[in-house]
């Protein structure tokens, strides 16, 4: 007997079936020192589906096995069988049972501030034009450089949080750059003196973060919980957890959250609820009429402030949305819908929805751009799903012309100084071409295959409308800068997936060319 049970356990050790019940027990001994037993994160990033982003299970099996290089990712593959490997890498990407607790305590349980923003130096401790630098997100190896927009050397490069996403956001005067990882946390970076001010993880999945146009605060939206953020500008201390929660009682995760500054309000767009809400954040903003969401007393947690400062006004809307984009009043939003079949119009003034728009394919307004063209503004935008770039009259709202491409892309460019919109078509199979549009006529009159075979994207120009910065999308990729005028190329330099670039003078002058 005692024979039938050894040779039985020889056997179910040797069968590579592993129960599911084993991965939580993997996880715990080979994962949780580093990533936290609850997945949440601690010195290595969370290991939850929503941030793990775009990485497919393969590679996560390739990352279990082998490790990550430039991080302190060791490989397993010493230590765990495939199916074991494979165990792990199922469970990671399951969801959690129940959205995880990250409210003031813990958040406030993160907060590093490194350097006292009251000792720095009043003066950029470098020579250069502090207004054309621009910051480059290399999620390769999850580091940033800081560029020289004028001789295009870096100043310096520094490690960045595991997966910063979203546009880096400046405060008003150009000096600190502020960066968000889809891990939550927000770093405060001093270009004058090039070193990291403060840090805070402000959610467990954060979606991106707007910087008050007086630059006194952020506004971190979250997916994981649902909630928004309020800090303190000036060393990033909480001011104010807010539960996103609709009139109905459902809570949503927080599609996109964006500064609009004459109204001093930030707007946001929610993935669960159909609403959009406005937080007013100037002094003199008090209860200015019914349909707030929060009141201290009701909603938020643990606000520093009594009565919480930040209170939300709701707007309800047809649609959930996943995007949005102001026109150049701020009175106006354009939002995606979820299903991507269609755009809205919200007037937020008004407080309801205005008009439709045909926009089916997902479009990315996000990243697209307002241009004039015979004392008319319209809008610009990509499709994540469809071969095409949008033009919609913004008096109109109609959709007046669609410019076939050679596929699908994710970002557009264009600049006050130049004809020209650039796109990137690498959501298709010709992902290794820029295409370069002309406003005037409305037809594409350029492109370019810099890295033939190489996933290239995002263009940013440098503040004089002169340059364009591109990126070649790969662990081993470059920037590639070029001509605005005769799209010849000026330089590359080598850098880690560069992913995102963002040039100090446009995004603090709200260029209608780039994104806010
Ligand atoms: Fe992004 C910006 C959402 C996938 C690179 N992306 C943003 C913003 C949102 C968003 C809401 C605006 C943030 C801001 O600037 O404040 N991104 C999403 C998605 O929903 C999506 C499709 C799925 C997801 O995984 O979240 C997505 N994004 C990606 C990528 O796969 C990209 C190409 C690579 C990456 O880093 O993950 C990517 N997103 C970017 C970049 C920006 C961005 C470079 C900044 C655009 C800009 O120029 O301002």
């Amino acid at each position: 007997m005692k024979a039938l049970l050894f040779a039985l356990a020889l056997l179910t050790s040797a069968t590579p079936c592993l129960a599911a019940e084993d991965a939580p027990r993997l996880f715990a001994e080979h994962c949780a020192a580093c990533h936290g037993s609850d997945r949440l994160g601690a010195i290595g990033p969370a290991l939850l589906p929503e941030n793990l982003g775009r990485l497919k299970r393969p590679e996560a099996e390739k990352v279990i096995a082998e490790g990550r290089a430039a991080t302190q990712m060791p490989g397993h593959a010493d230590k765990l069988n495939p199916e074991q490997i494979k165990a792990l890498a199922e469970y990671v990407f399951t969801p959690l049972a129940a959205t995880p607790h990250w409210g003031m305590a813990e958040i406030r349980g993160t907060h590093v501030i490194n350097v006292d923003p009251t000792s720095l130096p009043a003066e950029p401790q470098w020579k250069t034009d502090p207004l054309n630098l621009f910051t480059v997100v290399e999620t390769g190896d999850h580091h940033v450089t800081i560029l020289d927009g004028d001789n295009l050397k870096p100043l310096t490069r520094f490690q960045s949080r595991f997966a910063l996403h979203g546009g880096a956001k400046y405060s008003p005067d150009g000096r600190f750059v502020y960066l968000a990882s889809r891990d939550g946390w927000i770093t405060k970076y001093d270009l004058y003196t090039l070193q990291i001010v403060a840090e805070i993880r402000a959610g467990v999945n954060t979606r991106n973060v707007a910087v008050s146009h007086d630059g006194r605060f952020l506004m971190v939206g979250n997916m994981l919980p649902h909630t928004l953020v309020a800090l303190d500008a000036r060393d990033l201390t909480p001011l104010q957890v807010i539960p996103v929660v609709g009139d109905k009682g459902v809570s949503s995760r927080v599609s996109a959250v964006y500064t609009a500054p004459p109204r001093a309000s930030f707007v946001v767009a929610l993935k669960d609820v159909k609403e959009l809400w406005e937080i007013p954040y100037a002094d003199d903003a008090g209860p200015v009429m019914n349909g707030f969401v929060h009141s201290y007393e009701k909603g938020h947690e643990e606000g520093i402030s009594p009565g919480g400062r930040f209170q939300a006004l709701r707007i309800r809307i047809p649609d959930f949305l996943d995007d949005f984009f102001f026109d150049r009043t701020y009175e106006r939003v354009m939002g995606a819908s979820r299903d991507g079949a269609r755009g809205l119009v919200v007037d937020l003034d008004i407080k309801r929805k205005m008009a439709e728009i045909d926009l089916p394919g997902m479009p990315h307004l996000g990243s697209g751009i307002i241009f004039s063209k015979e004392g008319r503004d319209f809008m610009a935008t990509p499709h994540l799903k469809e071969a095409v770039i949008s033009i919609i009259d913004m008096t109109t709202w109609k959709t007046v012309k669609r410019i076939p491409t050679l596929g699908p892309g994710f970002f557009m460019r264009s600049h006050e100084n130049t004809p020209h919109a650039w796109i990137d078509v690498s959501m298709g199979k010709d992902k290794d071409a820029i295409q370069i549009i002309d406003l005037g006529t409305l037809e594409i009159v350029k492109t370019l295959r810099p890295a033939p075979g190489k996933t290239t994207a995002h263009a940013e120009f440098d503040r004089w409308g002169k340059k364009v910065l591109i990126s070649v999308m790969e662990g081993e990729g470059e920037l590639i800068i070029f001509d605005a005028a005769t799209f010849g190329e000026i330089k590359r330099l080598p850098m880690k997936r560069p992913v995102g670039k963002y040039n100090v003078w446009n995004k603090i002058n709200y260029s209608s060319g780039t994104s806010h």
